[in-house]
């Protein structure tokens, strides 16, 4: 309708300054006609016929006869009057209503240069004059007999005629112009829809499988993608209903025919610590979301996951190869842990990877520091991890999971032991774009690194782009946009979306307590009034999480709406996190600063707005605090996903409970019926907090509701089992192909 409207008004428009240009040209010319064309019928009207008569008359001083001469010109239906002046310049006879404005002195000197010219000097004039009764013409003609000039005779013709046929001109112009203006954008119009036509039954000819035209490539190239996408992920939901470690499994049977998958990731599922004083070991599960998302998915696979042996019992609690069954009691899988000396870890985990790697994937304005010593080691890990992965592999060609950001360098490095391997590299973090990623000094081998890979997955499509983007700008490949691909060195990485998520139902909203009693042993660990308002954040202690805005925000709700002071309390579960950074020593010192200050400003007796629990606190302890509370906050400045509003979500089987959400995490995509805030909009998230706070139970519920279906359909086995599936295509692909080559050489070689 708005693309009617302005090509109307376009169209107007343009009529408009035609038309006005065209009548100008018009009235220009038609002037100039028509006055000629008066000037010859007043030279004709005397100098004709009447001419022999007048210079009789004239001669003989016969003023009367001179009248009846000029009264017969006159006759003329455009002649309305005329005049006889003498050489003198005096009037010598005149039509009854020859105006009194026009008089024989202004216009003989018009007409006779000088009063002793000869008569052959005289000229004729014309002129247009503006009488009461409207315009006219003035003629003033010579009268000359032999070499004597007698006088001239004044001609005053009617104008009204020409400013009636210019109006009629105009009239027949703008009609003529309309006219065209129309046909001309029917024209367009029946070309435009004859052209859409064609184009749609050429779409319509390729998807069924025709040859397309070249250009049409680019926009069929995403129509097709898009429906592949579609179809294909329609028809492996309908064809196993929802995902579930079962379903998993079998989609590990049915495609790979259940090979194990081989995980290399920094961190395990599992770490063994030594307590206290004791010495006695413990358990812990890291709080990762790397962690949370892929155990599930190992637990449903089996297979083994390696990773660093960082927990002080670890080598305590493995065999002499680093390798412990888990889970204890379970044991579905196995873990492998690859030792690092500290100068490795030094500068392979902290320094490259979370002093330079991390800060140039999120956009949070914190500087990446990219040190060659670092690098050093980093190439040195991703090494020997490939080296232990390929000791842990049985076959040629494994399927091995890749993780993150800590090994960027390892695809490419398997690749070169094991060529036929099927590499998926996951990048849990944000991909930076080109000229962000520009920045690192190493961005060539980095990329080269992850095109080892045979899938290469990230969160978003906005991530694969950027992805694609810089491996265009800085290595010498071809990317194949119909495929979302990189082809280097004659192979191909798939570059594709895979958004991760949660195991549904979450086991440790499944083992909690119901929420009532979760709600109450936490308020009563606060120490909180029942009528309470409480709300939660729960992160790792890093600067891309937001806590410090969020704890901005939480003083700001209480500056704003002073009907929270002393109801409201926000319950930080902050794990210390990558403390052997500066950054993260600072940031812990701020979180605490502020919580402190806010305290001291709206604290009242046992009252406290924040309260920080800065510790690792275990799944069953933090989905109490999910369960128990009216509200989750999670503010990340910048986040690839963020299961922490996932998890937020799934602990909620009773529907209750209001996610306040930052716009920039990947979560923000899906979970759509969170109040979705700029975190850095002090003003905007205290208003989410304070609506979240007053929300009625029914819109809780509803908004909850959605949530949990999504999260539920789209859960962590799907987003594992779209992934082997994808590379099980890959693998009988390539498996094809390396059949043919097989073949044609084959076939050469024989005689
Ligand atoms: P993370 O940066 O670790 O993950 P996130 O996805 O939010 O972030 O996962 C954090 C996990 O740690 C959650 O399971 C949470 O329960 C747990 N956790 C947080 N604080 C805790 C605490 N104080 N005590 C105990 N456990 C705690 C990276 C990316 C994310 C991406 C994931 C998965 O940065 O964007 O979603 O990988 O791909």
């Amino acid at each position: 309708m708005r693309r009617w409207v302005s090509f109307l008004l376009v169209l107007v428009i343009g009529l408009g300054l035609v038309t006005w240009v065209g009548s100008l040209l018009v009235h220009r010319t038609t002037s100039a006609w028509f006055e000629k064309d008066l000037s010859l019928r007043a030279a004709l009207a005397v100098r004709g016929a009447a001419h022999q008569a007048l210079v009789f008359h004239w001669s003989k001083d016969q003023a009367q006869e001179l009248q009846r001469l000029l009264a017969e010109i006159t006759h003329d239906e455009r002649i309305m009057a005329a005049a006889a002046c003498t050489s003198e310049l005096k009037p010598l006879a005149r039509t009854k209503d020859f105006p009194d404005q026009i008089d024989c002195q202004a216009l003989g000197l018009n007409v006779r240069p000088a009063a002793d010219n000869p008569a052959s000097s005289w000229t004729s004039w014309k002129g247009v004059e503006t009488l009461p009764g409207g315009r006219v013409h003035v003629s003033a003609i010579p009268v000359i007999d032999g070499d004597r000039a007698l006088g001239f005779v004044v001609l005053v013709q009617d104008l009204s005629f020409v400013e009636r046929r210019e109006a009629k001109m105009r009239q027949y112009l703008l009609f003529a112009f309309g006219f065209l203006a129309l046909a001309a954008s029917a024209v367009t119009i029946i070309a435009a829809r004859l052209s859409w036509r064609g184009w749609m039954s050429e779409l319509r000819t390729f998807l069924r499988g025709g040859a397309p035209r070249p250009e049409f490539q680019p926009i069929l190239r995403d129509v097709r993608e898009l429906v592949d996408r579609i179809v294909g992920e329609r028809e492996s939901d309908r064809e196993g209903g929802a995902w579930t470690p079962q379903r998993l499994k079998q989609t590990l049977n049915r495609y790979l025919h259940g090979e194990r998958v081989v995980v290399l990731a920094n961190r395990k599922p599992y770490i063994h610590e030594k307590s206290g004083n004791g010495g006695e070991i413990a358990v812990h599960h890291p709080a990762s979301g790397l962690v949370t998302a892929l155990e599930p998915v190992m637990r449903a696979c089996s297979g083994t996951w390696i990773a660093h042996g960082s927990g002080s019992a670890d080598r305590e609690r493995s065999d002499r190869l680093g390798r412990i069954r888990v889970p204890p009691g379970e044991e579905s899988y196995l873990i492998r842990r690859v030792w690092l000396t500290q100068e490795e870890e030094k500068g392979y985990y902290y320094g490259f990877s979370n002093e330079g790697l991390w800060p140039l994937c999120h956009t949070v304005h914190a500087r990446p520091v990219f040190r060659s010593e670092d690098w050093k080691q980093y190439k040195a890990v991703n090494q020997k991890f490939a080296e232990v992965l390929c000791q842990e592999v049985e076959q040629e060609d494994p399927i091995v999971l890749v993780q993150d950001y800590h090994f960027a360098l390892a695809p490419q490095l398997i690749r070169e032991r094991l060529p036929r391997a099927t590499v998926i590299m996951f990048w849990h973090i944000p991909c930076p774009n080109s000229q962000q990623f520009g920045i690192c000094p190493w961005r060539k081998e980095l990329l080269e690194g992850m095109l080892g890979a045979s899938i290469l997955g990230f969160h978003t499509q906005f991530d694969c782009n950027n992805f694609i983007d810089s491996v265009d700008r800085f290595l010498e490949s071809r990317i194949d946009r119909e495929q979302n691909a990189v082809v280097q060195h004659g192979r191909n990485t798939l570059v594709r979306p895979y958004p991760i998520s949660l195991e549904w139902p979450a086991r440790w909203a499944k083992n909690a307590p119901p929420v009532e009693q979760c709600r109450a042993k936490v308020f009563r660990e606060l120490n909180l009034e029942p009528d309470t308002l409480l709300g939660v954040g729960v992160d790792r202690l890093d600067y891309t999480k937001g806590v410090e805005e969020r704890l901005l925000a939480v003083e700001r709700l209480l500056e704003r709406f002073p009907v929270f002071r002393g109801r409201f309390a926000f319950a930080q579960l902050a794990a210390p996190s990558r403390t052997a950074i500066e950054r993260y020593r600072q940031l812990n010192q701020t979180i605490e600063r502020v919580a402190a200050r806010i305290n001291e400003r709206f604290g009242q007796g046992n009252y406290r707005p924040v309260i920080l629990l800065r510790s690792h606190h275990e799944p069953p302890t933090v989905f109490r605090y999910y369960r128990a509370a009216d509200l989750c906050y999670v503010s990340s400045l910048h986040d690839g996903m963020n299961l922490v509003a996932k998890e937020f979500v799934a602990a909620r089987e009773d529907e209750r409970g209001v996610l306040v959400l930052s716009q920039f995490t990947g979560a923000a995509r899906e979970l759509t019926e969170a109040l979705i805030v700029n975190p850095y909009d002090l003003d905007e998230a205290s208003s989410a907090l304070a609506a979240a706070l007053g929300m009625s139970i029914d819109e809780q519920c509803d908004r909850m509701r959605a949530m949990r279906a999504f999260v539920a359909e789209f859960n962590v086995y799907r987003w594992a089992g779209r992934m082997l599936v994808d590379a099980a295509r890959l693998r009988n692909r390539e498996r094809l192909t390396g059949r043919l080559r097989d073949h044609v050489s084959v076939a050469a070689g024989s005689p």
